[in-house]
């Protein structure tokens, strides 16, 4: 090839770099906005727990927070098969703690300090009566267990 041709053929293909390399920018700027804004508006909540945990004589618990469940120690879930569900753990006694149901794949993030909380969203994808439960090594033990019962 001559010179002049290898520039002729550079130049030719210059506007198609620019544009692959403008793509390859709008793509990276799209990949690292996107992740950190879409999961949590990704689907519609359709039933809403709170529950915030305590201890007693010994004993670690939940209490549910607001609705039919206020007050409530380890509180009955009822949900229905299908429904989006998103729970909510408030710690309030300042140890460790999160919350698990083994069966549908749910577990929160752990919440250490007082005031701090987590929210989960699931689908309860299944019919039956699970154990929410706090991972937290014994505390299922001393007590911070109840159900998630979801009616088909
Ligand atoms: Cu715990």
């Amino acid at each position: 090839m001559r010179p002049q041709r290898a520039l002729w053929a550079m130049r030719a293909r210059l506007p198609w770099l620019l544009l692959l390399l403008a793509a390859a920018l709008l793509g990276a700027c799209a990949t690292a906005v996107a992740p950190q804004a879409a999961p949590q508006e990704a689907a519609t909540v359709d039933v809403e727990f709170t529950l915030r945990t305590n201890a007693a004589g010994g004993r670690l618990f939940f209490v549910g927070v607001g609705g039919a469940i206020d007050g409530v120690v380890n509180p009955t879930l009822e949900v229905t098969m299908g429904q989006r569900v998103r729970l909510t753990l408030v710690n309030d006694d300042g140890m460790p703690h999160d919350v698990v149901v083994r069966e549908l794949n749910v577990a929160s993030r752990q919440v250490s300090s007082r005031g701090a909380s987590t929210t989960v969203e699931f689908d309860a994808s299944m019919s039956g009566s699970f154990a929410y439960w706090c991972s937290i090594s014994g505390h299922r033990q001393a007590g911070m267990e109840g159900l998630l019962v979801v009616t088909g």
